[in-house]
This record gives C-alpha cells, structure tokens and sequence, in this order.
C-alpha cells in the first residue's frame, strides 16, 4: 500500500480532487482517514448475503477503488445479479477495473462487475435489491441530494438496502467540537502530522459538505424509506442502513 504523503508535500490551497496522485495513495488514505471504514467494508458484505435477491442489480455509488464493490461480490449467494460499480473520476474507475479484473482471475462463479465512469446524478437505477453509497453523498452539491435520494428508491426493489456512510456534522457545538478533537487525535495516532491534518482540511472546504444524522434520516424517510438505522458511529463518521 502507497503512503498517502499529499499533504506533506502540498498545501491545502487548491480544492481537493480525486485525481490520480489521490487513487494512487487511496487505500493508505482511508484507512488512515475515516475511523471505522473497515468496519463499513466488512458490514456491506454480510448485508449482501441477506439483502440481495437473484436477478437484481446491486450498485456501488462513488466506487472509488471498488472495496464495496468486492465486498458485495464475496457476500452475494444467489443467482443472476449483476453489480454496477460507477465513479465519477477516471483516475478511480481505471484503478478499479484493474482490480476487479484480477478479482476475476481468482476464482470462478462470480457475479458480474460494470464499472462505469460516471456521474451519480445522471444514472439510472434500476432493480436494485442493494444501494451502497459509502462516503460519497457528502462531496454532493447540497441541492443534487434529495434527487439522488429520490431516484435511489425509484431505481429500488420493495425490501432492498441502502447503505448510506458519511461524516457528519453533529447539532451541539461544544460536542462537534470534541468530536472534530477526538479525530484529528486519531489521525495523529495514524501518522498524519498537525500540517497535513490543517492543510487536508482546508483543502476540503466546500468540497466535503457534512450534514447531521438527523436531515440524512429526513432525506431518507422523505424519499420514501420505510426503516432507518445508524449501525455504526466512530466520532464524526456514521454508517445508516435504509430498507425500501
Ligand atoms: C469506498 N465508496 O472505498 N458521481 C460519481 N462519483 C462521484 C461523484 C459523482 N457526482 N462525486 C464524488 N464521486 C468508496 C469511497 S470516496 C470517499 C468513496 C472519500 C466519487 C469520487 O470520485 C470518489 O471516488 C468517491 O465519490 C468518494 O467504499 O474519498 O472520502
């Protein structure tokens, strides 16, 4: 795994992308960045081995490197699904063919992957038994959510799952203010410095926009999930299942 240094050799002037010095460090990053991202990863395949139906699609919203993606595909057990994997950065989905391509090669039986380089906003989704946007809501436009949201539940099977991860913002201050504390001492504790944590910051501005726990469950309940759960916290960082 490439060490994520960016932000030891870059300030945080220029707007975060997800370009190809991003994928090249991008496994390192989030494991170093979002506490409890394995734990997500690990979840949507057990989801997966409840939640799919045969011949369904499964989609994987924001696929970066595909660890959803192949997390889905080790849980699914039944019969003619298909997974669509879409990212909206080319550096991320020519990394993520690659890998999925020597997935393929090991081992036979195994539910076909479409990567597609795309933005989320135009997909259409559709026969979807599971959605899974893992940390990709949040780099959104604020007024492009509740349509994502929206043509998620249009595109969905009755009973399907939705895995929704993101960073929130929480509603009291002085508790965001620990919360903010709390992991920047668990970035430290992974190796980043004082500088890199400022400058990513900076450098996510505007371009990572957190909401709190509560208008995400509005946002789903307004477009018509039936059940909501947050199955996971570690500091600022929840993970919400949804069942149409
Ligand atoms: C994982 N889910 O490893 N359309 C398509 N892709 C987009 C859009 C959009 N409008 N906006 C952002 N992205 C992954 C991790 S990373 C999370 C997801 C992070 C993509 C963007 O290109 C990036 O690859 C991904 O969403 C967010 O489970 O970096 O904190």
């Amino acid at each position: 795994m490439t060490t994520d240094k960016i932000y030891d050799q870059m300030t945080g002037e220029q707007p975060f992308r997800f370009n190809e010095e991003v994928a090249k460090v991008f496994p390192d990053m989030l494991k170093r960045s979002i506490p409890g991202y394995a734990a997500t990863i690990e979840a949507i395949g057990s989801l997966a081995a409840r939640y799919v139906q045969p011949a369904t699609n499964c989609y994987d919203l924001g696929c970066s490197l595909g660890a959803a993606t192949l997390a889905m595909r080790q849980g699914i057990d039944k019969s003619g699904c298909r997974i669509v994997a879409v990212d909206a950065a080319a550096a991320m989905t020519e990394r993520c063919k690659s890998i999925i391509a020597e997935d393929d090669r090991q081992a036979d039986r195994k539910t076909p992957v479409d990567v597609i380089e795309d933005d989320i906003r135009k997909l259409k989704i559709e026969n979807a038994s599971m959605v899974v946007l893992n940390y990709t809501l949040q780099f959104l436009a604020m007024d492009d959510r509740d349509a994502l949201m929206r043509s998620i539940y249009d595109g969905m099977n009755d009973g399907g799952l939705l895995v929704l991860s993101e960073k929130v913002v929480d509603e009291n201050a002085a508790m965001e203010e620990l919360l903010i504390d709390l992991y920047h001492e668990h970035k430290r504790r992974n190796n980043y410095s004082q500088l890199e944590i400022s400058r990513k910051r900076a450098a996510l501005e505007n371009v990572l926009i957190p909401e709190t726990v509560r208008a995400h469950r509005e946002r789903l309940a307004n477009a018509g999930f039936r059940h909501t759960a947050v199955w996971l916290r570690y500091f600022n960082f929840v993970s919400i299942i949804a069942i149409r």
